[in-house]
C-alpha cells in the first residue's frame, strides 16, 4: 500500500499508507473516541497550556500537568478511556509485525498553529517496543534530531495517510511538530490534523 518507505534518521516512514476511504474510516472511529473521552489541553510540568489538544484511547492514557508527564488509567473526567479502535489496531499489527496488542492509542489534535517542542518519548517502560504514529489531515512539518540534545536536525512533511514505525535506534531521539499547513488536505471537514501514536506502555 502507498508508495516505497523512506527512512530519515532510524525513523521509517511509509507514505500513503492509508487510503482515502481507510482514512475516513478511521476518522469515524477517533470521532467515537473523542465522543467518549474528550480532547483537552493538558499543561506542561511547567503550567503552560499545551496547543495541541489530546485524548487517548487503550488501556493507559498519557497525561501531563505540573506533577509531570505519565500515563494515567482514566481520562480526567474519571471515564475509562475507550478501547483502541479495531481499524488502529490492524495498522499496528500489520506494519510492526508485533504481537502484543498497544497499550495506548494517544490522539494528538492540531488545530493551525498548534506545535509540539522538540522531546523524547520516554515514559513508558520499555523502550525495546516499537512505536507506531498515523498522520490525519492537514500536513505536519516533522522534525527530527538525535538521542543528544541540541543536536542537528532534519525536517519532513507528514501528510495524510502516512505512517511511521519508530524503533530500535530512533526510539529515543527528539523529535517535534513545528507547523501546521492549514488547508492542505480536505479528510477533516473543519480543517486540522490529527495523529494517532500508538505505545506498549508497561
Ligand atoms: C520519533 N507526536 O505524541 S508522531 C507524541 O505528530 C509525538 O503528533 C507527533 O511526538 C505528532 O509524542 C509525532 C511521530 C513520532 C512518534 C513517536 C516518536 C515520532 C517519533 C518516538 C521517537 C522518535
Ligand atoms: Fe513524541
Amino acid at each position: 500500500m502507498g508508495e516505497a518507505p523512506v527512512f530519515l534518521r532510524g525513523v521509517e516512514i511509509r507514505p500513503g499508507y492509508l487510503d482515502r476511504a481507510a482514512q475516513e474510516e478511521m476518522v469515524e472511529d477517533i470521532r467515537d473516541v473523542a465522543r467518549a473521552a474528550p480532547l483537552f489541553s493538558p499543561e506542561t510540568r511547567f503550567g503552560k497550556k499545551m496547543s495541541v489538544q489530546m485524548t487517548s484511547a487503550g488501556t493507559y492514557g498519557w497525561y501531563s500537568d505540573r506533577r509531570g508527564y505519565r500515563y494515567e488509567r482514566r481520562h480526567p473526567s474519571g471515564v475509562d478511556w475507550p478501547p483502541i479502535p479495531a481499524s488502529v489496531l490492524a495498522v499496528w499489527h500489520a506494519v510492526t509485525g508485533v504481537e502484543r496488542a498497544p497499550d495506548c492509542c494517544l490522539v494528538n489534535f492540531y488545530r493551525e498553529g498548534a506545535r509540539m517542542g522538540l522531546h523524547q518519548d520516554r515514559d513508558e517502560a520499555d523502550f525495546g517496543w516499537p512505536v507506531l504514529s498515523i498522520s490525519l489531515g492537514d500536513s505536519a512539518l516533522f522534525r527530527i534530531g538525535s538521542v543528544e540534545r541540541g543536536g542537528k536536525t532534519e525536517s519532513v512533511w507528514l501528510n495524510s495517510g502516512d505512517v511511521c514505525v519508530i524503533g530500535g535506534e530512533a526510539r529515543l531521539v527528539h523529535h517535534g511538530i513545528d507547523r501546521i499547513r492549514a488547508g492542505s488536505s480536505t479528510l477533516l471537514a473543519d480543517g486540522g490534523r490529527i495523529n494517532l501514536t500508538l505505545r506498549v506502555v508497561d
